[in-house]
């Protein structure tokens, strides 16, 4: 008998209230708000084509505490903009912020229209999207569509037996079916009122979407929050939303049919925007009949290995934007062990190796994700398993107890690098890791050709990569030396008899093409520099 209610005494908490309420019998009725959502934009005041600009993922728990209880909280974020807006951000993709189960990553949904309220409450939301955009910077959130937690009310009611509210909201069936095998494990998890269906674990129960009540209740959810001004959606797993057998399970074209659906709903509203996670065949999620936009699984351990001098990782990683979609959303890590360690330790903190990984994704086309902390060279916690040490505690300063993170106790072990690499140490250094993300991130905002311009001519010589990209009458020749040492080196393909300026580092250096449209340079060793043709 597993008819134990997991009770959290959280009297702040409606969802706590709620659970409670119901395990007693005393809530008769349904104790989730089901209220339909009608869609009212109320526009937007970002610039066109914000949402091409570089993004920072941030996991609110972990990234400023504004009352010292130990956990980061939404007024820090608002309070940290002006760092966001310094470093060159223009959007930001906040983790789950709503009432969860796990009380740690947010990803196990208990309901998907409340603020948790150790994050704040919807006036502190409010007010983070009010003074992000006051910045030119868009919001954007993660849902969770596929799953709730276990403990959330419509799930509860639902395991009560099969004449229960929310029954059919669940995937069902008496008995659990065999020859199911998702990551090694079984997705089904057998009790004695029926056995359900999990992808990620008995823990996340999955919703049925051939159950249109679920689509619509989702569909409400997301204007919930785009009707007050949110930026759009990270959406969370969608190559799993709806699976057809124990074979057919991953990437079905039903689940590609919903999420281009739910896409059309949240970009139909001015300026919105939408990314998902489809860890399989990312390229084919970024594509605009689909979701528009799609993380690039797979590409951020190439950008790794080419930092550390790997030829063949160089290799894909000059030829990645010559097939995939300019609308990849790239990044070397975030909040996901699968993923990657932290930049940091994948790096062992050699921070030329470092530079040359987050050169080679901020200047490439795409749409970069930066995860918080990257650049300051933010390492991983000490002592924690799975992914915890990925999400330990943004250092703003040197303060030895909480890192300038909290005033209290940070909710888990600040990094053991807080001392130098912290962001008030490195705004101060020209030659932080922190000031070299800043200048990348001046070349993006400020030359369109590197923003989202063409991929073009791109060439690996030993370990010397190098590309070019046009917008209009601008073409950016950028050129990234991975090698140990010097080389010289002879690009082809340009415009003859131009003048490069040098834009990166920033010189007044020009040099000349030659009538035959070549340019040679000397690299010096694990260097990055930039050059602008304007015609
Ligand atoms: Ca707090
Ligand atoms: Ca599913």
């Amino acid at each position: 008998m597993r008819k134990i209610y997991r009770l959290m005494f959280r009297p702040w908490s409606s969802g706590g209230v709620l659970a409670l309420l119901l395990s007693l019998g005393v809530y008769a009725a349904q104790p989730v708000d089901l209220r339909r959502v009608e869609a009212h934009d109320p526009g937007s005041s970002l610039a066109d084509g914000w949402q091409h600009g570089a993004f920072m993922e941030i996991f609110v728990r972990g990234y400023r505490d504004s009352d010292g209880d130990g956990v980061g909280d939404l007024r820090g974020v608002t309070q940290s903009l002006d760092y966001l807006q310094k470093l060159g951000i223009k959007g930001i993709w906040l983790m789950p912020i709503t009432d969860s189960a796990d009380h740690d990553h947010g990803y196990a949904t208990t309901d998907f229209r409340h603020i948790d309220p150790q994050y704040g409450t919807l006036a502190d939301f409010d007010t983070l999207i009010k003074e992000a955009h006051a910045r030119g910077i868009g919001i954007i959130m993660d849902y969770v569509i596929n799953h709730s937690a276990a403990q959330h009310p419509m799930f509860e009611s639902a395991s009560r037996g099969p004449d229960h509210a929310f029954r059919d909201w669940f995937v069902w069936q008496d008995i659990a079916p065999m020859g199911w095998n998702i990551w090694g494990k079984d997705p089904w998890t057998q009790t004695s009122n029926g056995a359900y269906f999990g992808t990620f674990g008995a823990h996340m129960p999955d919703f049925n979407f051939r159950n249109p009540a679920v689509i619509q209740y989702h569909q409400d959810s997301l204007r919930y929050w785009l009707n007050r001004g949110l930026d759009g959606y990270r959406l969370d797993a969608v190559p799993h939303l709806i699976e057809n057998n124990a074979r057919d399970w991953n990437d079905q074209p039903e689940s590609r049919q919903l999420t281009g659906e739910l896409k059309n709903l949240i970009n139909a509203y001015s300026k919105r925007t939408t990314v998902c996670e489809a860890t399989a065949k990312p390229q084919d999620y970024a594509k605009p009949d689909l979701c528009g936009s799609s993380f690039a699984f797979g590409h951020q351990y190439e950008l790794i290995k080419a930092a550390k001098g790997d030829v063949k990782a160089i290799e894909k990683v000059a030829q990645y934007f010559v097939t995939a979609p300019a609308s990849m959303a790239t990044f070397l890590s975030n909040h996901d062990l699968f993923a990657g360690k932290r930049a940091w330790d994948q790096f062992a903190g050699n921070e030329a190796q470092y530079r040359l990984a987050a050169a080679s994704y901020l200047l490439q086309p795409g749409t970069p994700f930066i995860y918080y902390g990257e650049e300051i060279g933010l390492a991983g916690a000490l002592g924690l398993f799975a992914d915890g040490p990925l999400r330990s505690p943004m250092s703003w300063t040197s303060e030895p107890q909480g890192g300038g993170f909290t005033t209290g106790k940070p909710f888990r072990p600040i990094a053991p690098n807080s001392q130098h690499f912290n962001a008030s140490a490195q705004q101060k250094n020209a030659r932080s890791l922190w000031s070299f993300y800043q200048a990348m991130l001046q070349l993006r905002n400020g030359l369109p050709s590197i923003a989202r311009g063409s991929y073009e001519a791109p060439f690996v010589q030993g370990q010397l990569m190098g590309f070019q990209r046009t917008s209009g009458s601008e073409t950016s020749l950028v050129l990234v030396n991975y090698g140990k040492s010097a080389a010289r080196t002879t690009v082809h393909q340009l415009p003859p008899e131009s003048t490069l300026k040098q834009a990166f580092p920033h010189t007044r250096k020009r040099l000349n093409t030659t009538p035959q449209g070549t340019f040679s340079v000397t690299m010096a060793p694990q260097s990055v520099t930039v050059w602008v043709l304007r015609r």
